[in-house]
């Protein structure tokens, strides 16, 4: 027994020796590097693309015995394309794969690429040639010069223009949900003579969504606009009978004001109206190419999984918005637009101390297969919102078992109309656990449930929402939340509203 005992000891120490002593498989990356390196430190490779690769290969070799960790090198690495990892690539849980920044360095992972070549157009513009955009590889609708995002010409300047009238109907007469490809506009709002009117998108603020249309045809007799594709919704000021609000982009005519620019996708002239005493020869013009950085892509249909992969210290800069052709973004979510960081079919892997900055998209897309035991912790979400209705500082929809909202600190939430709430549940969001947030100066409430299906809310604390505290869009004829030990401050507004 004794004997036992110590053996049992000493193989329990064995292990843990060898645990101590366990040198992880390591591969190098640096932006002097040379993909054809074998990825050690003195040589290293020159890509997390093929840093992902050389993992790959090891796995091939046999089974992981011992954690992969990729240590990237200080400095600036382009990526023309989007990174797969797919179940492949993945880690297990004693041997994760981690790709972090090296210490002390500064990684940037940049989706954008330099636009040079800059010569004066007259005595305001400046124009640089493009040629990946006149050859229709290339279009882009973000433009950042020494770190800094420009303004697609717009018109106007400042605020909106207003709807003047609906033909095809209006939330009342019609339904909301009608789907709209024809407004009536002020007289002089929309000209079919401005320059490559097909380059002109005329984005329209309605509801939730931020609708963007090409234009087909401008009927000046009636004032009558139409565009290449539906719109998804009535064009009118949410559920008002008013006309919504909207501006014109991409419009040459437009391109007055410093900080303005206007790209001709026929020509692939990237004009540009610089700010005062900003030389374009000199400045960093940078426009977005990759829309997507990262892509974890497992099937979860076959339980296929990314699994224990690891991303850490890095920092993802200038990725694209885009969106589908014929696609006006009025998708529940915006679903159709792609993300600079998206998942699907992954479990077990984390993006630590990540900085996500100058992106036309969203920073993460969490897809079908990832729905169990995500944590979203010590965020600061703060003076967002006020443009659309209906959204929340963390948003969830569908059921979520495992799934943690925690320590998250969020503030200024705002909204055109309805909607500038805190944490907000959507349709069919359950099983979640939402504790230890600190959410206050909402328009709306700083808790809110669209139906929600027990969802346990404790230990937080909302505080002045200016119109409410808490929120239930509809009865529901099961327990939606179980709110315990939760701190509710208010100083204006009601404590409780709908239902
Ligand atoms: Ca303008």
């Amino acid at each position: 027994m004794r004997i036992a005992r110590g053996l049992s000891y000493w193989v329990v120490l064995t292990l843990e020796l060898v645990a101590i002593n366990v040198h992880a498989a390591d591969f190098h990356v640096a932006p002097h590097g040379n993909d054809a390196n074998p990825g050690t430190r003195a040589k290293p490779l020159a890509t997390l693309e093929r840093a992902r690769d050389a993992v790959r290969e090891l796995k091939h070799a046999g089974p992981l015995t011992e954690p992969v960790t990729v240590w990237m090198q200080d400095g600036n690495y382009p990526l023309s394309r989007e990174v797969r990892f797919g179940p492949e690539d993945s880690g297990t849980a004693a041997c994760p794969i981690t790709y972090t920044a090296a210490e002390g360095a500064a990684v940037v992972l940049d989706g954008g690429r330099r636009v040079t070549g800059w010569k004066k157009h007259n005595d305001i513009l400046w124009v640089a040639d493009v040629p990946d955009v006149a050859s229709g590889s290339w279009r882009f609708r973000q433009l950042y010069v020494n770190g800094q995002q420009r303004v697609r010409a717009r018109t106007p300047n400042q605020g909106y223009l207003l709807v003047a009238g609906c033909p095809e109907g209006t939330p009342k007469t019609a339904h909301y949900h009608k789907d709209c490809q024809t407004f009536q506009f002020k007289p002089g709002d929309i000209r079919p003579d401005w320059s490559n009117l097909s380059d002109v998108e005329v984005i329209v603020y309605h509801f939730w969504t931020d609708s963007h249309l090409p234009i087909k045809a401008v009927d000046t007799v009636s004032n009558l606009v139409t565009f290449a594709h539906k719109a998804g919704k009535t064009f009118t000021d949410d559920f008002s009978e008013e006309g919504a609000r909207y501006i014109v982009e991409n419009v040459f005519e437009g391109l007055d004001a410093p900080g303005e620019w206007y790209l001709n996708r026929q020509t692939g002239q990237l004009f540009y109206y610089p700010m005062p005493g900003e030389d374009p020869t000199r400045a960093e013009v940078v426009a977005p190419f990759a829309a997507t950085h990262v892509r974890l892509e497992g099937n979860p249909a076959e339980r296929r999984y990314v699994e224990h992969l690891h991303f850490r210290n890095l920092a993802f800069v200038h990725s694209r918005f885009e969106l589908p052709a014929g696609n006006s973004n009025d998708q529940q979510g915006s679903a159709s637009v792609p993300a600079t960081i998206t998942l699907r079919g992954a479990r077990h892997c984390a993006f630590e101390q990540c900085r996500l900055s100058n992106l036309g998209t969203f920073a993460f897309d969490v897809m079908a297969g990832c729905e169990e035991n995500n944590s979203i912790e010590f965020n600061h979400i703060h003076h967002i919102g006020g443009v659309l209705s209906d959204m929340g500082g963390i948003y969830t929809l569908g059921v979520s078992p495992g799934t943690v909202i925690r320590n998250n600190h969020i503030h200024d939430v705002d909204a055109n109309h309805y909607g500038g709430w805190g944490i907000y549940h959507d349709e069919g969001s359950t099983h979640l656990l939402v504790e230890n947030n600190v959410v206050h100066h909402t328009k709306c409430a700083p808790f809110n449930i669209h139906f929600a299906k027990e969802v346990t809310v404790r230990n937080n604390i909302f505080a002045l929402g200016k119109l409410e505290q808490a929120s239930r869009g509809r009865t529901e004829p099961h327990k939606s939340v179980f709110f315990e030990n939760n701190i509710v401050y208010w100083r204006e507004g009601e404590l409780l509203s709908k239902n």
